[in-house]
């Protein structure tokens, strides 16, 4: 397994539209496993393929206490999602250190294949429907703050190119 790259805000190829997976083989495998490395290695509760900067419908997850029970969407669809919705705080692996509420569905139904290529469907509330709707965002190539103010997002990317280039001076 392996530890990938998680790319930063406001690389471009965050907002890349991933494309359906054709075949659940030993590359997807290999690829879920070195995410759910990743993702567990970074502490988030999720992560998805883009954010790797590979642009194919997959999704990993574990909002569960223990950190043990990890959840794999490849070719995710919502077929049912609340009219209830929830406001909640959001963070986010490729925008480090930044928090903030975004309203979304309180509760959506989820069909796809889990890491054997077999067909299931996740019905979601809670931190893990949060976290799910938040992953399907990435993606269709959206990044969480794009539910905030032009402002704030402004001030995001402001910071987050500096820490970047802060980081890269550091290096040299
Ligand atoms: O996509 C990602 O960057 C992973 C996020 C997933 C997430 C976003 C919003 C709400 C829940 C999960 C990271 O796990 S961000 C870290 C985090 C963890 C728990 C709650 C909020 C943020
Ligand atoms: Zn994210």
């Amino acid at each position: 397994m392996a530890r990938l790259n998680i790319l930063r805000y406001p690389d471009p190829r965050l907002h890349t539209v991933a494309r359906e997976v054709r075949e659940v083989d030993e590359r997807i495998r290999r690829l879920v496993d070195d995410m759910l490395e990743t993702m567990y290695d970074a502490e988030g509760v999720g992560l998805a393929a883009t954010q790797v900067d590979v642009h194919e419908r997959v999704i990993v997850m574990d909002t569960s206490d223990s950190r043990d029970r990890p959840l794999v969407l490849i070719n995710p669809r919502i077929v049912e999602a609340s009219t209830e919705m929830a406001v909640n705080e959001e963070g986010c692996l490729s925008v480090p250190q930044i928090y903030d509420r975004v309203e979304r569905h309180a509760r959506v139904t989820v069909q796809a294949l889990d890491r054997a290529g077999e067909p299931y469907e996740l019905q979601a509330e809670g931190l893990t429907s949060v976290c799910v709707q938040h992953e399907m965002d990435h993606l269709l190539g959206k990044v969480f703050v794009e539910y905030l103010s032009p402002l704030k997002r402004d001030r995001i990317r402001t910071k987050m190119l500096k820490r970047t280039r802060d980081e890269l001076q550091r290096m040299r």
